[in-house]
């Protein structure tokens, strides 16, 4: 008998967001248990005290680009079939996940639980310069193209749980049009609005879409 799927997952972890998306596009029913409330049986599935733990198919997997590969490889389309563009879109997503969430992270590590006078202005104004610097490169990789992965794929769900936390957390809006409306299209989606953090969705109407 195959055990139900599960994910230990935490609701602002960008990495357990993106894996969230990407089982939502696959359409695998599974569990969500909240990593603290599950400590236990958490910590015993995962040698680096990390989210997202995944257990599915038999297996448990306890990084999210190994869960995402895996969604690949047993579902199909979420990275292209073309080498050269999965080449692309692979590099894409490793400079999303570097260039702008350390940035995000910076922003939100100096928001969340604090009262403003607590916060560090200098790191947030230099997590929001290298926000800025960050998006000339995505901006070129997107080009004139809906997505950056034809249909949606991993690279959108990488980018789009950093702008998501990024627009929760008071980040500016990026300086590029072709960016902006990206976010747009991919913050309309159920992949997204189904797994969103709720202090995403709080901040959708009245974030930069508005
Ligand atoms: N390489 C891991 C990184 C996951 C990660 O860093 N998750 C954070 C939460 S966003 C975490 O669990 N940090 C340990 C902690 O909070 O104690 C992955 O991609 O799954």
């Amino acid at each position: 008998m195959t055990l139900p799927a599960i994910l230990y997952d935490k609701a602002e972890c960008p990495f357990c967001w993106r894996v969230r998306m990407a089982l939502h596009r696959c359409q695998v029913v599974y569990e969500k248990r909240d990593f603290e409330a599950h400590e236990l049986e958490w910590t015993r599935l995962t040698p680096g005290g990390t989210v997202p733990v995944l257990r599915l198919h038999g297996l448990v997997m306890h990084d999210s680009s190994v869960m995402l590969e895996y969604l690949n490889d047993a579902f199909g389309a979420l990275w292209p079939l073309s080498p050269e563009k999965r080449a692309q879109a692979r590099t894409s997503a490793i400079y999303a996940d570097t260039s702008v969430g350390r940035p995000v992270r910076d922003l939100v590590f100096q928001r969340r639980d604090r009262k403003p006078a607590e916060w560090d202005e200098a790191v947030i104004a230099n997590a929001m310069q290298q926000w800025h610097e960050a998006m000339p490169y995505l901006d070129n990789a997107l080009g004139d193209r809906d997505f950056f992965i034809e249909g949606v794929g991993i690279t959108d769900f990488i980018l789009a749980s950093r702008f998501g936390l990024a627009l929760a957390y008071g980040m500016p809006s990026p300086r590029s049009p072709r960016l902006g409306e990206w976010f747009e299209r991919m913050a309309g989606r159920p992949e997204f609005t189904d797994t969103a953090p709720e202090m995403v969705i709080q901040k959708l109407d009245r974030g930069w879409l508005s």
